[in-house]
């Protein structure tokens, strides 16, 4: 197995691994997922148990709701795909198609994600990655010292029919089981110890600022950390699976012309941990008493 940078330090690509993989074949994965928060596994052979089973040497599984989406019998496995078969969708259409990263609309955010391609349209389609530690680093100090110790609020709520037009709205029901969530700015990762921006699309306001003042905060932020200088663009090849770290890169998925072509993709998704502040207010870790 070889593990190869692709862009600088923010991707590598991982090329001869088989599953399953042994101790120090793995402990080698997981130390390079650290260094480089996205890596893409090429020409990886897994069936479903397979894919579940490497994933959750990263650590505990996230189930995803609704089970709709869900490859029956894996729940493990969300499927994202165009695909429909006898009238009925396989997966879930268009997930994705803006920047986020995955649960950073739950209180306990999703750590990793694994998405695997199994069949893939001619054009289109790519997955673009964005490094939010780069990020982070390139802000200016103004808008550091603005964001130093705040919380941003995620609302699903308040998005859902933002970002997912073409879906049901949310009842009343969905709506009481994905309240809204605060979440640092400045995130510590918790392996890395390195600062990562945080922020996406569910992303709505900033603590103690005024509504139009926080949206406009966020806007800024989403737009600057998403600049072609921190963006890898993954073009899939089949048996592709890309393993991508929440805590410190977004993705977002972009069009194909999904009447016409098929693109079916199966993905694990990792437990995290609660968002930990990087900084505290300025001075603080002086005041020891
Ligand atoms: O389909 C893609 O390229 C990514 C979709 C997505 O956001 C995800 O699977 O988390
Ligand atoms: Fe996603």
């Amino acid at each position: 197995m070889e593990i190869r940078p692709l862009q600088r330090q923010f991707a590598a690509e991982v090329v001869g691994l088989e599953v399953p993989a042994d101790e120090s074949t793995f402990a080698s994965v997981e130390a390079a997922w650290t260094r480089h928060p996205i890596l893409v596994f090429r020409d990886l052979k897994m069936t479903p148990e397979q894919h579940i089973a490497l994933s959750r040497r990263f650590g505990e599984l996230h189930i995803m709701e609704p089970l709709q989406y869900n490859l029956p019998g894996y729940p493990e496995l969300f499927v994202v795909s165009n695909v429909e078969e006898g009238g009925k969708a396989l997966g879930m259409k268009r997930a994705g198609w803006g920047w986020h990263t995955d649960g950073e609309d739950k209180a306990i955010p999703n750590a990793g994600s694994m998405l695997y391609a199994l069949e893939l349209p001619p054009e289109g389609g790519d997955t673009l990655f964005s490094d939010m530690y780069s990020a982070y680093e390139a802000l200016d100090e103004k808008t550091k010292n603005l964001i130093r110790g705040k919380r941003a609020c995620f609302s699903r709520t308040r998005l859902h029919h933002v970002h997912y037009p073409h879906l049901p709205a949310l009842t009343e029901e969905d709506k009481l089981k994905k309240p809204d969530v605060w979440h640092p700015l400045e995130r510590r990762h918790p392996k890395s110890g390195r600062t990562a921006l945080y922020i996406g699309r569910w992303a709505c306001g900033v603590e103690g600022m005024s509504e139009v003042e926080g949206a406009a905060l966020v806007q800024y932020l989403q737009e600057f950390s998403v600049r072609p200088e921190f963006v890898y663009r993954h073009r899939w090849r089949l048996h592709d699976a890309v393993l991508w770290d929440n805590r410190c890169a977004q993705h977002c998925a972009t069009p194909f012309d999904d009447a016409r072509y098929r693109r079916h993709m199966l993905r694990t998704t990792i437990e995290g941990d609660k968002p930990v502040m990087a900084t505290t207010s300025p001075g603080s870790s002086l005041a020891t008493h």
